[in-house]
């Protein structure tokens, strides 16, 4: 388990988008090679090995002039610089180590471990031992805990919801068909934000081969339509020769609903279905059919929302009531406002259909989003670097973090309990990137500023990196020995230290031991192992528990030759939702798919009552905002990275335009507005702006522009214009709902405009600035 000398090799490596062969030569990486079995590799890792000596990697530890100086405290008053606005001071590791080490102990004993914030939300990096958030909570949790957050920026909405009503996330999962089911048996499919082809390149831990779009070509040549509701026509593959109905964002409840309403009024409803396995079809239906406020949820109705063809929705209509069909929502409708509905309402769809608990059928979870979603789901246990028991039971909804800092001690709901906000003094960040993921980032900015303490790892200077007080430089996935298993996904990968961290950078967890150490919690941190001892310990335990299932793994050298294993599959229990129909309860309180939750309707929140219902957003097409801003903006997964990672390195530069992030807008959008292609534009509304680089295409409807995530913020002041294009300096901080309180960036109204003044350079991929 060491790096390779001189001499040309390959080892390798894993990452959430691919499986690769690390090729070295005298000790440099020189490229990441994916598997050539993979059926559709692709470029996310291409320049990563440049990347990793770029100008603005972190090479040294580096704190806040500012927080130096003055000492822990709020940032940006009383004299003190603003966090976002100042230089940085290099120290080396046995001083920073103890500094981290005091300003934890002064916060826990003065304020208490609930102070510390170690929610530390984020992707990371691949790898069982390294995985960025287990180190940080094991740390923080020997430390005496932390304030945590539940849930996640995929799928907050959706999580809570299916907890409550339709037995839990992993129970839909376990009950979507897969592609090849589908092509056996099924006929139809309705993707609710479509089935991305660039979505499939990802995988939570890892993936091992990108069998999505073999397995969804194979489904269509059997002979299965596709229909896939989105404002983007890239959210099909072109091979599906999807039919593409191209909606107004956050109208796909007002859609499901006509689609019903078309289907019950007909009298073509599964009602032994509905009435069976499903808990209040009764107090739904008069919802539906206008009894009981007055509005049937016609298919005109339906029309008038969302912008679509009446006939052409009747037609979907006559098939799915017909037709072996699949329902499916992508993350994204519902990481919007109400983000609740459109998942319960096409799970009532789905029970409507006659194709729920059928094979090749039903409620298609998330779908759209991730590789294996709709794929066959390996249930093989693997090992975790166990992370302990955190003492601190305070938490939040992971999106509300800038409500607790700007709101400490305020009360809140959440998913029918009522909490408080703690009053956090030290924020500890490894292994995401909330200047990524968060909503209003100029809000952001401001929360960020309360903390006394920001203490980030990073690889880069990034925009994160930009708003901490004490830096401390991260090994990348590449620079570390690990071994990689994706969520549910059936390969096992090798993961061998390709390249020597540059400069002074340590791993994660040798960062955090060397903090322990100062804080006398060396050996409960490190449990007495060494890394490799960690790693070889964890693969030992994986292969203990394959053994239970009889399932035999390779030794550690037969896998670090091999690269890439695949995980036979394991038995598992059939499709809890075709169980329904066989009488077998899920784990709701009716034992039913509860299209009406008594427990939900008890919460009294108007904005998630009892059954699916269409709400109008504050933000959306048909609000009288349009006056001012009259694009809605999908921000949605960018095609060259995954989410902010290696937004520097080479192939996420090659697409920007005019140095920026490119910005998707339709030609009668730019024609009116004197657009052309490549032109510098502005976006703006109330809450900030920035400038993007115009690609104009037909392919998206017109009236809403996509400008992906990802793009390094980089603002020209503290709050001013982003001169690099991140979406989120738009985007609302807002819950979807009391319920669920997940993030709802794609309900979002904007402006756009020439940008015609001298456009300010992109700074953002520099060096951190030092004193
Ligand atoms: N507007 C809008 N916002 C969104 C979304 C959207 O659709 N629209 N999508 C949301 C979704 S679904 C998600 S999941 C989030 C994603 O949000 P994040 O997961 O926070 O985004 P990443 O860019 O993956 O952040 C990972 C960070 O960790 C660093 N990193 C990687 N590996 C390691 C490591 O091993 N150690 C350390 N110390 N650091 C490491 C990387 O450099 C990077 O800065 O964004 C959300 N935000
Ligand atoms: N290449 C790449 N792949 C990724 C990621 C990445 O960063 N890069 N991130 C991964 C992660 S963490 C996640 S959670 C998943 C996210 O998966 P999703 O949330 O499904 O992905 P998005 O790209 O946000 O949205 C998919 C499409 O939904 C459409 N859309 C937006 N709003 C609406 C709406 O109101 N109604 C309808 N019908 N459609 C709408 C947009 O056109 C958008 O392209 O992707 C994963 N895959
Ligand atoms: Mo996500």
């Amino acid at each position: 388990m060491t790096s390779p000398a001189r001499g040309r090799s390959t080892v390798p490596t894993a990452t959430h988008w691919g499986s690769y062969l690390a090729e070295i030569e005298d000790g440099v990486l020189q490229r990441l090679v994916p598997r050539d079995d993979d059926p559709v590799p692709n470029g996310l890792s291409d320049g990563i090995p440049k990347a990793l000596t770029a100008p603005g990697r972190l090479t040294r530890p580096m704190v806040r002039r500012g927080w130096l100086e003055h000492g822990p405290g709020p940032a940006g008053t009383g004299g003190r610089s603003a966090r976002g606005d100042d230089v940085y001071v290099p120290l080396d590791w046995d001083e920073v180590s103890a500094l981290v080490a005091d300003e934890l102990n002064r916060v826990r004993t003065e304020h208490g471990n609930r102070a510390i914030y170690g929610g530390s939300y984020g992707w990371g990096s691949a790898g069982r031992f390294h995985h960025p958030q287990s180190q940080i909570h094991r740390f923080l949790n020997v430390a005496g805990g932390y304030t945590s957050s539940v849930d996640t920026y995929s799928s907050a909405a959706i999580s809570v919801l299916l907890r409550r009503v339709a037995g839990g996330f992993q129970t839909a999962m376990d009950s979507t068909p897969t592609f090849d089911e589908i092509a056996r048996h099924g006929s139809l499919v309705v993707a609710f934000g479509g089935l991305a082809p660039r979505n499939h390149r990802v995988n939570d831990g890892g993936i091992g081969a990108h069998l999505s779009p073999v397995a969804q070509r194979r489904a269509r040549d059997a002979g299965v339509d596709f229909a896939v509701i989105s404002p983007l026509r890239a959210d099909a593959a072109e091979f599906l020769d999807a039919q593409w109905l191209a909606a107004r964002p956050g109208t796909d409840t007002a859609i499901m609903l006509g689609l019903a309403h078309h289907i019950v009024s007909t009298g073509r409803h599964d009602l032994d279905f509905l009435t069976t396995c499903c808990e209040g079809w009764d107090r739904f239906e008069p919802y539906l059919l206008g009894a009981a406020d007055g509005v049937p949820k016609t298919i005109e109705w339906a029309c008038d929302i969302s912008g679509l063809d009446p006939d052409e929705l009747r037609r979907l209509a006559d098939r799915i009531c017909t037709e072996r069909t699949v329902i499916a929502t992508s993350y994204s409708v519902q990481r919007a406002e109400f983000g609740e509905q459109p998942p319960w309402m096409a799970l009532t769809l789905a029970a409507i259909s006659g194709s729920m608990g059928r094979p090749g059928g039903g409620f298609g979870c998330a779908m759209g989003a991730l590789h294996r979603n709709g794929m066959r789901l390996s249930k093989m246990p693997v090992a975790a670097f166990p992370q302990g028991v955190n003492p601190v039971r305070d938490y939040i909804p992971v999106a509300r973090i800038a409500d607790m800092l700007l709101h400490p001690g305020e009360e809140f709901d959440y998913d029918g309990h009522r909490l408080a906000y703690p009053d956090i003094r030290l924020v500890y960040w490894v292994g995401g990137n909330p200047f990524h993921h968060h909503q209003d980032l100029n809000r952001l900015v401001r929360a960020w500023q309360r903390p006394d303490t920001v203490i980030v790892h990073e690889h880069f200077a990034n925009s994160l990196t930009r708003h901490a007080d004490i830096v401390l430089p991260a090994a990348t996935f590449a620079e570390r020995t690990d071994f990689a298993v994706g969520r549910e996904d059936p390969f096992l990968s090798a993961m061998v230290a390709a390249a020597a961290p540059p400069g002074e950078v340590r791993t994660d967890h040798a960062i955090l031991a060397g903090i322990a150490a100062k804080m006398g919690l060396l050996d409960e941190f490190t449990g007495g192992l060494s890394e490799d001892e960690w790693v070889a310990d964890l693969y030992r335990r994986t292969q203990d528990r394959a053994g239970r299932h009889d399932v035999e793994l390779p030794d550690w050298d037969t896998l670090v030759a091999a690269g890439r294993w695949e995980l036979p599959d394991l038995p598992r229990p059939g499709s809890p939702y075709r169980g329904l129909r066989e009488g077998r309860p899920i784990g709701t309180p009716s034992g039913r798919l509860e299209i009406f939750s008594a427990a939900i309707d008890s919460f009294g929140h108007d904005d998630c009552p009892g059954h699916p219902v269409w709400r109008e957003p504050v933000e959306w097409l048909g609000s009288p905002l349009t006056e001012r801003f009259p694009l809605a903006l999908v921000s949605g997964q960018p095609d060259r990275r995954l989410h902010s990672q290696f937004d520097l390195a080479a192939h996420s530069r090659a697409g920007k335009v005019a140095g920026r992030e490119p910005v998707l807008l339709h030609p009668d959008d730019a024609a009116s507005r004197g657009i052309s292609d490549g032109d510098v534009v502005r976006l703006f509304n109330d809450r900030g702006q920035v400038l993007a680089g115009a690609v104009i295409s037909a392919d998206i409807r017109p009236g809403v522009v996509r400008l992906s995530t990802g793009a390094w913020y980089d603002p020209v002041e503290p709050g001013g214009l982003d001169a690099h294009g991140n979406p989120n300096v738009l985007t609302r901080d807002v819950g979807t709902s009391t319920l669920a309180q997940g993030p709802s960036a794609h309900s979002c109204l904007v402006q756009l405009e020439l940008f015609t003044g001298a456009p300010p350079p992109v700074r953002v991929f520099g060096p951190l600035p030092t004193a």
